[in-house]
This record gives C-alpha cells, structure tokens and sequence, in this order.
C-alpha cells in the first residue's frame, strides 16, 4: 500500500556521509527525490536508485518545494545557495550548527520568501533509515512546515519538534552532544587509567557501560532539583562526600601516570560549590556545578 500512496517530492543538497544516507531512506521511503553535491561523483550511486540528479543547486532548489540541506557548515549553506531563488520554498537545515547561527540563518531564509525550520540530527549515519536503532531529528522553527511535512521528515529518522524559535533544535542538539563529550572524557581518563597494567580494556568495557547506565539516572534527579531550587533532596552522595574523595582520585592518576587535565575541571567546580557554602551546599548533590556555569 504504501507503494500506491503518493510521496512528497524533496531535494537535497549535500552527498556527504549523512546526507547519503537520508537520501538512501528517502527513496527506501518511495520519495521522488532530486539531489545535488559540489562533487558531482556522489550522486551516481543514487541515481541509479532512482534519484533525479541537479547540475547545480539552484536548479536543485528550483525542482521542489521542499529543500533538505545537509551540507558540511553554515558557510557552505552560504556558498552553495547564493544563486538560488528561494521565494515559497520550505527550507530544512539539518548542519550542526549554534542556536545563534540557526537563528541568523532563519531570518536570512525568511527575507528570501521561504518558510524555515532548522533541525538537529541525533544519530550517526549508519542509524538513519532504521528506526529500532533510534534515531531522531529535533527541529524548531515554522511550526507549518513542520506539520505540513511531519511525515516526510521522519521517513529517515524520528521528528521531534522542539519549538518556534529557530535556534531551539540547535540548543537541544548541543547540549545533548556536550554531555556525551563529557563521557567521553571520563571513559578516556577511564581506560588511560588502567593502560599499562594487566588489564584488557575489553573486559573493563562491559563494566564501564554498566556503570555508566546506571549513573544516567541522576540525569532526571539533576532536572528535578533544578525545576525545585533545592538541591538537597533524596541525596545518597552529597557534595561534601564527593569533594573529601576528589584527592583519591587525583593521586590514583598520579600513581598511574595519567593526566587529570579532564577532571580536573569539574572537581574544581565542585570544590568551588561546597567553599561557597560549606553549611549549606555540603548536604546538596552536584546540581550546583550547573549554576556555577552560569556565572
Ligand atoms: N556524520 C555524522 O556523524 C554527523 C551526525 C550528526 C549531524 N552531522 C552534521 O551533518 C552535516 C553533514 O555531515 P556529513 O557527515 O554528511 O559531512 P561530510 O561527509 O563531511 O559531507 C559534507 C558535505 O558538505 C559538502 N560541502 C562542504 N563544503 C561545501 C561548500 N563550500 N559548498 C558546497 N558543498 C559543500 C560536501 O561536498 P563535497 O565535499 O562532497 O563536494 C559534502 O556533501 C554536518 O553539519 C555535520 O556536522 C553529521
């Protein structure tokens, strides 16, 4: 059946490792598709698929309504869509860009006459097409646009709107990739910990990711203290535990000649925290870290 239903045609601009993909899942999806990249080589394989291919992407802009862009950075969307008559055209941004870029490039596709919504990837490409991998896109910006080509949007991967201001889909999809740049730092300080000695990584890997898991739920009990101003509340490990324990960790380092320059940050803020107020941020977890970020 879905064969039979018709499809929204879309173009996309920009056959790099994600935008391949979305086009693969696209045309999986029965989408007509028009594609254009500066490297005209990358759309062979799609074609045969049965893309149609643009010579350039002003003619790319000019086959459909709806416009995907997935091109390396903002400057490349500059570049590339300098020429392109974008009036009634419903363009989607999906670089990985900062709110205040998305937020710029809205305006900058609104004075050209299209609509604008700016979205956030969260997957890699390998994900994109399969939805029990679970990937999805935050988007923010028309809301029209969004509910007009809800379903098309989400062929390649789930769509999740965030809000009417441009720059939410990048705020979301920066703050979830600075925490994971967070865990990847401490499973580098991790691994570099025990590099050198009789311990194959492969088996400290399982108990990482276990540890890590279970970690994850403070998340929500972070977001909870936040939303109540009170940072007190069912803590099992207050600050004043944890900051007494920070020196175990910076000799172990020392002892195993590893470089505590990735953790060193974060205990200093919460030496910061409890020195503020001993009396009162002692019997607090470490949500106060966050509003020492915020000056
Ligand atoms: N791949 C990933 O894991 C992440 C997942 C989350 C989202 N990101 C963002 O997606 C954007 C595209 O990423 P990508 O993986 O497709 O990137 P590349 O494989 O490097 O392809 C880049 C494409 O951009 C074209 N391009 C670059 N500069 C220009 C320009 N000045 N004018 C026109 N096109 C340009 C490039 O063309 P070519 O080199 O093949 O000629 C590729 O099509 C990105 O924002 C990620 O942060 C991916």
């Amino acid at each position: 059946a879905a064969d039979t239903v018709s499809k929204t045609p879309l173009t996309l601009l920009g056959l790099g490792a994600m935008g391949t993909a979305l086009a693969g899942a696209w045309l999986a999806a029965g989408h007509p598709l028009t594609v254009w990249n500066r490297t005209a080589a990358k759309a062979g394989p799609l074609a045969a698929r049965g893309a149609a291919v643009a010579a350039g992407a002003a003619e790319a802009v000019a086959a459909n309504r709806l416009v995907v862009v997935c091109l390396l950075d903002d400057a490349s969307i500059e570049e590339a869509l300098a020429g392109a008559d974008l009036t009634g055209k419903d363009v989607v941004n999906l670089i990985t860009g900062t709110p205040g870029t998305a937020r710029a490039r809205a305006a900058w596709a609104t004075a050209r006459g299209a609509r604008y919504l700016d979205g956030g990837i969260m997957a890699v490409p390998p994900m994109i097409g399969i939805p029990q991998a679970g990937p999805y896109v935050f988007y923010s910006g028309s809301r029209d646009l969004f509910e007009e080509h809800r379903a098309t949007l989400a062929a390649p991967a789930d769509a999740r709107y965030v809000g009417a201001d441009a720059g939410f889909a990048a705020l979301h999809d920066v703050a979830l990739l600075s925490a994971m740049y967070g865990m990847f730092g401490g499973v580098a300080h991790a691994f570099a910990l025990v590099r050198g000695e009789s311990v194959d990584p492969r088996e400290l890997a399982p108990l990482l990711s276990s540890w890590l898991t279970a970690m994850a739920g403070s998340v929500a009990a972070t977001a909870e203290h936040l939303a109540a101003g009170d940072y007190t509340g069912g803590v099992a490990s207050s600050l004043a535990m944890q900051v007494a324990g920070v020196p175990t960790f910076l000799r172990t380092a020392e002892e195993q000649g590893v470089s505590a320059e990735l953790l060193t940050p974060y205990f200093d803020l919460m030496r910061r925290r409890l020195a503020a107020d001993p009396a009162r941020h002692g019997a607090e977890d470490l949500t106060g870290v966050v509003d020492l970020l915020r000056g």
